[in-house]
């Protein structure tokens, strides 16, 4: 991201992301004409996201207008939706002033096609939201479709009643995408951020217009990472999708409570409220925000399962928020097999999603710890803990008792003074389980040739594998040798296209794995997107007979490049036998 954009130095861009850093988890609003046909048109079920309906059922831009007239939200409280973002323990609140559909929710003098002109209801629902927001001091954030209007005849998207060909984009950008941004930014008051979206073949110009426009009306707004071109003041994950390690920068994964942002009637795959707090604090532990979705039914009701769910969430964060509003990513690079780790300084926060044995070990924490407690307990009772070093693998172990039973159904909280800011060790040391997980994402990449560079894709795996000169390395601390299975997790293409066939080997210095990558499972991973799936594949055994540090290689020794695909590797995990 240009963080030095506009002229602001570090100093005044670090000032400007604090109460960004402090929020981390803030509220989606996907709100608009869509919510009307609710996913169904003609009775028919329309696949995908119900905000794109009009795209994915081709509707005539005279035909999806129409909906407008019968735009009546009658049940429609900016207060109640602002209280429930309050409840939920979220800090900002992002809602969609125009969609790619072309409709906006305020009051618009550069194009009629507006909640205030043309809907019965002829309230600007933004300035209700702007109100309740300020009363209740959340940060309101505009998402604008800069790039897509399906409605107007010179942007993009529309094919099916505009000819692309005919079409001047500038056009469009001065009579109604601008001149709207800067309503935006004029009508309601100081604005938290823009959330621009789908640049697609936007030019870099064109990104820098919209995004001027608004360090110049407002220049404390921050703009999210997807004006286009990485300009920004931070990066946006792709949707719902969270790294497999901890990332540098600011960073927020947008995501959903079920499978749509926009309301669908038949969408009922909610994700459970453990899931949802374990990817808050997963999120939090690698340095991001949470943006969760609620997409309000065109009576501008939120559906019952969101509130309940959100409700739950909140009630979680009144007891244990001190573990992630102003915390900093885990001390660790690396995941951990039980949970989470937050910080701040002085404070190392344990988020376990899986409550451990009675003794449990922390593997790797070289802070001095001076008091282990529950942060769900008033009295902050001391947990017996000691801190040794193995010195066969000289890795820093951290003992410390526990209950038997879970503090809490989702996360269970266990805190750690330390002296100073919290350190850890940064190579990756054997999980108290046995096994070795090595993220492709997190080796150390040996290129001998120029060119087909390996990248970190926004999918968590390395992107544009196409050649097989490439050696990932990866230093390990093994606690106990042995046998291990070696475990190949590759990634399918978005919709689940994959190539295997691959041969390629393990190599742990003085034994090897060789084998081709066949699909022995296919599973998806709630951490990346649910169309993208992982192919796990066991390629052979290796040997590590000795504890300490060593050295494991990975490469491939041949490519299979018939679909042109690629390697996407994941992960390869070894797991003793
Ligand atoms: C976009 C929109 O098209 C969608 O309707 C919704 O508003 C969502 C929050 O954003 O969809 C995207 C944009 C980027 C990615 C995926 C879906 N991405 O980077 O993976």
């Amino acid at each position: 991201m240009t963080t030095e954009y506009n002229g602001d130095s570090k100093a005044s861009h670090n000032e400007k992301m604090q109460w960004w850093r402090e929020a981390r988890f803030g509220m989606f609003i996907h709100w608009g004409l869509y919510a009307i046909p609710q996913g169904i048109w003609k009775g028919k079920e329309i696949d995908g996201i119900g905000e794109w309906i009009m795209h994915r059922a081709r509707i005539p831009v005279n035909k999806y207008e129409k909906l407008a007239g019968a735009f009546n939200p009658v049940e429609f409280n900016a207060k109640r939706w602002v209280k429930l973002a309050k409840r939920a323990g979220m800090k900002y609140l992002t809602i969609t002033s125009k969609h790619h559909d072309g409709f906006a929710l305020f009051k618009s003098n550069a194009s009629p096609y507006n909640m205030v002109d043309a809907t019965p209801f002829k309230r600007d629902v933004i300035a209700e939201l702007a109100k309740e927001c300020k009363k209740a001091g959340l940060k309101l954030c505009f998402y604008y479709s800069q790039k897509q209007d399906w409605h107007h005849p010179d942007a993009s998207g529309n094919d099916w009643d505009f000819n692309p060909d005919e079409q001047d984009f500038a056009k469009y950008m001065e009579e109604k995408a601008l001149p709207q941004v800067k309503e935006i930014l004029t009508q309601y008051g100081p604005i938290g951020m823009i959330w621009y979206d789908t640049p697609q073949d936007i030019t870099e110009a064109q990104t820098r217009a919209f995004v001027d426009a608004v360090y110049e009306l407002q220049p404390d707004c921050l703009v999210n990472g997807r004006a286009g071109h990485d300009i920004g003041d931070y990066r946006s994950m792709g949707d719902n999708m969270i790294p497999p390690v901890r990332l540098k920068g600011d960073w927020e994964t947008p995501a959903t409570l079920n499978d749509t942002w926009g309301f669908k009637k038949n969408d009922k795959n909610w994700k459970s409220t453990k899931s949802l707090v374990c990817r808050l604090v997963d999120i939090v532990s690698k340095g991001g925000n949470y943006l969760l979705n609620v997409g309000p039914t065109a009576e501008g009701v939120i559906p019952n399962a969101s509130v309940k769910r959100l409700k739950r969430m909140g009630k979680w964060l009144k007891v244990n928020g001190e573990s992630v509003y102003g915390a900093s990513a885990s001390p660790s690079p690396h995941e951990q097999s039980w949970g989470s780790i937050t910080s701040k300084p002085g404070r190392v926060y344990l988020n376990f999603v899986s409550w451990p044995d009675r003794k449990f070990k922390l593997y790797g924490l070289q802070s001095k710890v001076k008091k282990a407690y529950i942060l769900s307990d008033r009295k902050k009772k001391d947990l017996p803990f000691k801190q040794e070093n193995f010195p066969d693998s000289d890795v820093d172990v951290l003992r410390i008792n526990l209950h038997s039973s879970r503090p809490d159904k989702y996360v269970s909280v266990v805190v750690l003074k330390v002296e100073g800011e919290p350190e850890m060790d940064p190579s990756i040391i054997q999980q108290a389980d046995g096994s070795v997980v090595l993220e492709a994402v997190s080796a150390s990449i040996q290129s001998p040739e120029e060119g087909s560079q390996l990248v970190s894709g926004r999918f968590g795996t390395l992107e544009n594998w196409l050649r097989t000169e490439h050696v990932l390395q990866w230093d390990v601390k093994v606690i106990k040798p042995g046998i291990f299975d070696v475990m190949v997790f590759s990634q399918t293409e978005h919709g689940g296209e994959w190539e295997g066939a691959h041969r390629v080997s393990l190599d742990t210095g003085e034994s090897k794995a060789s084998g081709e990558l066949l699909e022995n499972e296919r599973k998806s991973n709630p951490r990346t997107d649910v169309l993208r799936k992982e192919i796990l594949s066991r390629i052979g055994r290796v040997m590590v007979s000795r504890a300490g540090r060593s050295t494991i290689a990975f490469q491939a020794d041949h490519l299979n490049t018939e679909k042109g695909l690629g390697l996407k590797l994941r992960a390869v995990h070894l797991i003793p036998v």
